[in-house]
C-alpha cells in the first residue's frame, strides 16, 4: 500500500468558503463598474460554477445570455478587463478578512507540517488569489509552506481536466498514488481521479448533492478529522459492491454501506 507522502489542497471550497460571498459579488462588481447590467445571483452562480475559470466562466455566460456582446471582434480584451477588475475586488475581500478558512483546514495544515507530510495547492483559481488566501488566514509566510501552487493558467485546461493535478505531480517529483487530493466539486474530483491521485471530498455550499463517484470518502466539513483520519483515507481500499466477495458474504457489503439485494 503506498504510504501519504503528500495532500494536494483545493483553495475554493475547500480551504474557504470562497465562491458565493467572494468571487460572485467581485465579479458582479466589475461588472457593475464596466456599465453592464450583468448581475450573478445566488441560484444563477451555483449554475456557472459548471464553468471553471473565472475568464471562462465570464466567456459562457455572455455567449448565452449577451450575444452581441461576445460576438465584438475585442471581446477577448473585455474579457480580460473584466477579470482583472473581478480578481481586484476579490482581493480586497480577501485581505478584508471576509473569507475565512473551513473548519479544520489550518489545523490539518499545521498537523501535516508537523509531522513531514508535503503540502501543495492545485485550483482553477489565479495565482494571486491563492497566496492572498493564505497570507489573510495563515500569516504572511504560508504561502511558503507549500512546496508547490498549481494555480490558474498554468495549464492550458482547467479542471475537470487533469492537467493542473499532474502539472503540481511533475514538480513534487511523486506518484500519484502518495498523493491525498483534497477537493469540494465534482469537477475537482474528475481531475484528481483522471490524474491518478486519491480524493477526499469536503463538500462545500455549491456541490453538495453532486456526484462524487470514485472518491476515497465524502464528509460535510473536516473540523473533526485528524491526519490521521487522512492517513486511514487515504490508505482505504475500496471493494466495489459487486465484487464477489461481497456476493458470498452480504454483511461486508453492509458495513461499507453498499445495499444487498
Ligand atoms: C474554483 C474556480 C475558480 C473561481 C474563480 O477553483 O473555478 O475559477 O471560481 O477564480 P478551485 P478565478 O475550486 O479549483 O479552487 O476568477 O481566479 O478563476
Ligand atoms: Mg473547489
Amino acid at each position: 500500500m503506498n504510504r501519504l507522502h503528500a495532500l494536494i489542497f483545493d483553495v475554493d471550497g475547500t480551504l474557504a468558503e470562497t465562491e458565493r460571498d467572494g468571487h460572485r459579488p467581485a465579479f458582479n462588481a466589475a461588472f457593475a463598474e464596466a456599465g453592464l447590467d450583468w448581475n450573478w445571483d445566488e441560484a444563477l452562480y451555483g449554475d456557472l460554477l459548471d464553468i471553471t475559470g473565472g475568464k471562462e466562466r465570464i466567456s459562457h455566460f455572455a455567449a448565452r445570455h449577451a450575444p452581441d456582446i461576445a460576438g465584438d471582434p475585442d471581446f477577448a480584451v473585455l474579457v480580460r478587463q473584466l477579470h482583472r477588475a473581478k480578481t481586484a475586488h476579490y482581493l480586497r475581500l480577501v485581505d478584508q478578512g471576509c473569507l475565512p478558512l473551513r473548519p479544520g483546514i489550518a489545523r490539518l495544515i499545521d498537523e501535516a507540517r508537523q509531522a513531514g507530510i508535503r503540502l501543495a495547492i492545485a485550483t482553477t483559481t489565479s495565482p494571486a488569489n491563492v497566496e492572498a488566501l493564505l497570507r489573510a488566514s495563515l500569516g504572511p509566510d504560508a504561502a511558503s509552506w507549500f512546496e508547490v501552487i498549481g494555480a490558474g493558467d498554468v495549464v492550458p485546461a482547467k479542471k475537470p481536466a487533469p492537467d493542473i493535478y499532474r502539472w503540481v505531480l511533475d514538480r513534487l517529483e511523486l506518484p500519484a498514488a502518495a498523493c491525498l487530493a483534497i477537493e469540494d466539486s465534482e469537477n475537482g474530483l474528475k481531475a484528481a481521479l483522471t490524474a491518478g491521485v486519491p480524493c477526499l471530498v469536503t463538500t462545500s455550499e455549491y456541490t453538495e448533492g453532486q456526484d462524487f463517484t470514485g472518491a476515497k470518502e465524502v464528509v460535510n466539513d473536516l473540523g473533526r478529522a485528524s491526519l490521521a483520519d487522512l492517513v486511514a483515507i487515504h490508505g482505504l481500499i475500496r471493494i466495489p459492491a459487486e465484487h464477489p466477495q461481497y456476493q458470498k458474504t452480504p454483511v461486508l457489503a453492509r458495513q461499507a454501506g453498499h445495499d444487498t439485494p
